[in-house]
């Protein structure tokens, strides 16, 4: 065994020899460097050996493997030693308190089924015997951590006689299920080792932006990539649906944009779009598994798909500009003094409002280099109008900060901060002052589009190399200077695809940065160092294996396990 085993292997897991004193201190170690105690009363650990010993040093490497080896790392920790409980064809799963621990219950058995081949049975009502028990309790119930779960935090505690997953809302229950997982072997059914966890995210909002407009992924695909998502806790899918390069979704009334619009992509391929039933199956797939997806159709520029079918969108009127199948673009816009332009937006935003359930509608904002300061505002500030006219908040890049208070509800940072205009950051800050939360994805942080190092075949480079360690070490909260406190509402993976045509360009972007994106939006800063997840990240290879994410990018500086 090597220290980059996973979980399954060490104490506890299955093929688990006997715990010696000596891997218990290994663990406690690992623990207490990445944050966290490895004693079951966490006020404890300080004085114990394992803290003192840890306490010099960020980079304590353990001699043996870890039993636990989470991603994103809970709030609160602690291997409590002794026996596990092993699953078995006799497990059963129990759901308590109302339906949703049910609806999760059943996501565990189809995910168990998928790595254990048991199809372990699901039963309703109160827990009798050792198992599995999904609990809901009313919310307010406090938690280990005091002030109870919240709308996503949820316990575990696991011990020989079963596992006790308990939470205030489908959400945490369901996000407790994802730590189970990942307490078992990513094949077989293996052992859950003792733990006691009470987990909780740090931002409200953990998001992944697709832009499906340079490359056309049909819904599987983007099933796969909500399948990551909420594997990794993320709870927010950003879906760039429009862009110069294509426009993907159908909208009643305007059959050309689904038509000529959305027959072309980057580099000359067929394009594609997704009709009223793909886009339901999208958000239904996704509402299932505690994400909530966020349109976004990109105005006032980056529309030339648009453009090609409705030419009359533009101030010139016509005749209709040629496809645009390269990289780059919004050197076009719409028409901001014009009535039409109103009318196609308001007709866009109604329909994606009425299929989405979700409060927030994106509607871009970014690189607008035709238009003027003041036909910008119009448009962002009107286009703003019609989303809350729909019952719905709008979100857009924080380039549309420019247009004040009128603007959207919500903005994203997506500059890295030594490259934003001192203008546009004293427009996000007062933005933010006047209570418009900011999202942040910073470009040379969150960006996965951007090319890991030289070496990376895929990706641009214009935020410079973004490897997994610069994805995974940076503060949100600090990131862009003069914001006030609490204005991150939280954070976004951004994958722009204008050089990713196959899905396995898409793993190999975003494994392994999208989980380190997930601790980014999840883990107490406190809590976090790279050792210490370089390691936990390591562990995750062979589930991506054995997911099909084929592809995924070794990353130097992670010690991946032989094989993998
Ligand atoms: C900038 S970020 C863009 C996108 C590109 C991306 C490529 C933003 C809001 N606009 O249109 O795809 O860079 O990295």
């Amino acid at each position: 065994m090597t220290q980059t085993a996973p979980a399954a292997h060490g104490p506890g897991g299955r093929a688990g020899g006997k715990v010696t004193a000596a891997m218990l201190l290994a663990v406690a170690l690992a623990l207490t460097a990445a944050g966290c105690s490895s004693a079951p009363h966490s006020a404890g650990s300080g004085d114990s050996a394992a803290g003192r010993a840890a306490a010099p040093s960020r980079t304590v490497v353990p001699a043996a493997p870890l039993p636990v080896s989470l991603v994103p790392l809970p709030s609160q920790l602690a291997v409590t030693g002794g026996p596990g409980y092993p699953i078995t064809s006799a497990t059963v799963l129990q759901a308590v308190g109302g339906a949703a621990a049910g609806q999760v219950a059943g996501e565990l058995a189809t995910l168990l089924r998928g790595t254990t081949g048991l199809a372990l049975p699901v039963r309703d009502g109160a827990a009798t015997g050792a198992g599995i028990v999904l609990r809901l309790v009313p919310a307010g119930t406090a938690g280990r951590a005091g002030g109870g779960y919240g709308a996503e935090g949820y316990g575990l505690v696991s011990g020989p006689d079963g596992v006790t997953v308990t939470a205030s809302a489908g959400a945490g229950l369901f996000h407790g299920i994802q730590t189970l997982r990942q307490l078992l072997p990513a094949r077989g059914d293996g052992t859950v080792p003792a733990v006691r966890i009470t987990d909780r995210p740090r931002y409200p909002v953990r998001s992944a932006q697709l832009d499906v407009a340079r490359h056309f992924f049909p819904v599987p695909v983007v099933e796969k990539f909500i399948d990551l998502m909420a594997e990794y806790k993320f709870n927010y899918l950003h879906l760039h649906l429009t862009d110069d390069q294509g426009w993907r979704i159908a909208i009643p009334g305007l059959p050309g944009l689904t038509g000529v619009g959305a027959s072309t992509e980057v580099g000359g391929g067929r394009g594609g779009y997704y009709t009223d039933a793909d886009y339901r199956a999208i958000v239904a797939y996704a509402a299932a598994r505690y994400i909530t997806v966020v349109p976004e159709v990109d105005l006032p520029a980056h529309v030339n798909a648009a453009l090609t079918a409705y030419p009359s969108l533009a101030c010139a009127g016509g005749p209709a500009p040629a496809p645009y199948t390269r990289i780059g673009g919004g050197f076009d816009n719409v028409c901001a003094g014009r009535q039409q332009t109103y009318t196609f937006i308001d007709r866009v935003v109604g329909t994606l409002a009425a299929m989405t359930p979700g409060p927030w509608i994106g509607i871009g904002g970014d690189e607008a280099t035709t238009l003027d300061a003041a036909d910008y505002a119009e448009v962002m500030t009107r286009a703003s109008a019609i989303v809350r006219a729909h019952g719905k908040q709008p979100l857009a890049w924080e380039d549309a900060a420019a247009a004040g208070p009128g603007g959207p509800s919500v903005l994203a940072v997506w500059h890295p901060a030594s490259q934003e205009a001192a203008q546009l950051r004293r427009q996000v800050v007062a933005a933010a002052r006047r209570g418009v939360p900011v999202i942040m994805e910073p470009a040379d942080h969150a960006y996965l589009d951007q090319k890991y190092n030289a070496a990376t075949p895929l990706g641009l480079r214009w935020a410079g190399y973004v490897d997994t360690e610069r994805s995974y070490d940076w503060n949100p909260d600090t990131d862009l200077p003069g914001l006030p406190s609490g204005s991150v509402a939280g954070i976004e993976a951004a994958l722009w695809t204008e050089t990713l045509a196959t899905p396995q360009n898409l793993w190999t972007m975003l494994l392994p940065r999208l989980p380190a994106l997930a601790e980014v939006g999840w883990s107490p800063q406190a809590a976090r160092n790279w050792p210490s997840f370089a390691r936990r990240l390591a562990s995750q290879a062979p589930r991506w294996d054995a997911q099909g994410y084929t592809g995924w990018t070794h990353d130097a500086g992670v010690p991946w396990p032989a094989g993998a």
